[in-house]
C-alpha cells in the first residue's frame, strides 16, 4: 500500500492546532509539520486556506482541509483504528459537536475577554467565563473524560482550558478555576493535562506566558482597556 502523505501547518501556540496534533498522536498518525509565522504570513498558507488564511490546514494526500474541529472529525472518520474520538451514537455524537461548538464559540470568548479587559468588565468576564464552565461541569458529572472513560473529541477541543486558562489567571491576576466550584472541571484538567497522549507535547509555560503577556496588552484596547 502506498504510503500516506500528512502534513499539517500550525503555530507553536494555537490551540486549534494543539488539537489536531493531539488526535494525529492518538490516532498514530505520522505527519511532516510545517510551523507559519502567523504574524508574517507566508505565501503557502494563502494558497491552502485562501478562505481564512488560518492555521491549523491540514493536507492529506494531496487535499486541503482546514477548521481545527472538521479535522478532527475527518482524522476520525479517516482512521477510523481505535480510539474512535467521536461518539457513535448519533444524539451522543451531536451533543459532543455542540459543547466543542460552545467552548470555542462561547467559553473562548469571554475567557479571552476576562484576560485582556480591566475593571468591571474584566470582573463581567469572569463571572460569565465561570458561569460557561459551569455549564461543562454538568456535562463531566460522573465521567472521567468529556468522552467517557477515554479522552474524546470534546477533551481534545476543550483541552485548551488545561493548559492557558491558569496562566491566563496568573496574568491577568483572576480567579476562574475555583476547585469549590468546578471540582469536576479540575479533576479532569490535571487528569487530561498528566494524560500519557498529551503530557509531552504541550507547550512551553514559561514560552506561552510570554507569548500572552504581549497578545494582552496589543489587544487589550479591543476590550477598552490598556495594560
Ligand atoms: N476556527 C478556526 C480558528 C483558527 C485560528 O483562530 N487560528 C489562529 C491561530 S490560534 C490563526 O491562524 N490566526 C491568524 C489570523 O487569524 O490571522 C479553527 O478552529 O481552526
Amino acid at each position: 500500500m502506498e504510503k500516506e502523505r500528512v502534513k499539517l501547518v500550525g503555530f507553536w501556540a494555537s490551540p486549534f492546532v494543539h488539537r489536531v496534533k493531539m488526535a494525529l498522536k492518538m490516532k498514530g498518525v505520522e505527519y511532516q509539520y510545517i510551523e507559519e509565522d502567523i504574524r508574517n504570513k507566508t505565501p503557502l498558507l494563502f494558497e491552502l486556506n485562501p478562505v481564512y488564511k488560518q492555521v491549523p490546514v491540514f493536507v492529506h494526500n494531496g487535499k486541503v482541509l482546514p477548521e481545527s474541529r472538521i479535522i478532527l472529525e475527518y482524522i476520525d472518520e479517516t482512521w477510523k483504528n481505535t480510539p474512535l474520538l467521536l461518539p457513535q451514537d448519533p444524539h451522543q455524537k451531536a451533543m459532543a459537536r455542540f459543547w466543542a461548538d460552545f467552548s470555542d464559540n462561547q467559553l473562548g470568548k469571554v475567557a479571552l475577554e476576562a484576560l485582556c479587559s480591566r475593571g468591571e468588565r474584566q470582573e463581567k468576564a469572569v463571572i460569565s467565563t465561570v458561569e460557561a464552565l459551569e455549564k461543562l461541569e454538568q456535562e463531566l458529572k460522573g465521567k472521567v473524560f468529556f468522552g467517557g472513560d477515554s479522552i474524546g473529541h470534546l477533551d481534545l477541543v476543550i483541552g485548551w482550558i488545561s493548559y492557558f486558562m491558569p496562566l491566563w489567571e496568573e496574568l491577568a491576576s483572576i480567579k476562574i478555576l475555583d476547585s469549590s466550584k468546578l471540582p469536576a472541571v479540575n479533576e479532569w484538567l490535571n487528569r487530561f493535562l498528566t494524560h500519557p497522549m498529551i503530557k509531552d507535547d504541550l507547550p512551553k509555560k514559561e514560552k506561552l506566558y510570554a507569548y500572552f503577556d504581549e497578545v494582552s496588552r496589543r489587544i487589550a484596547p479591543l476590550y477598552g482597556s490598556e495594560i
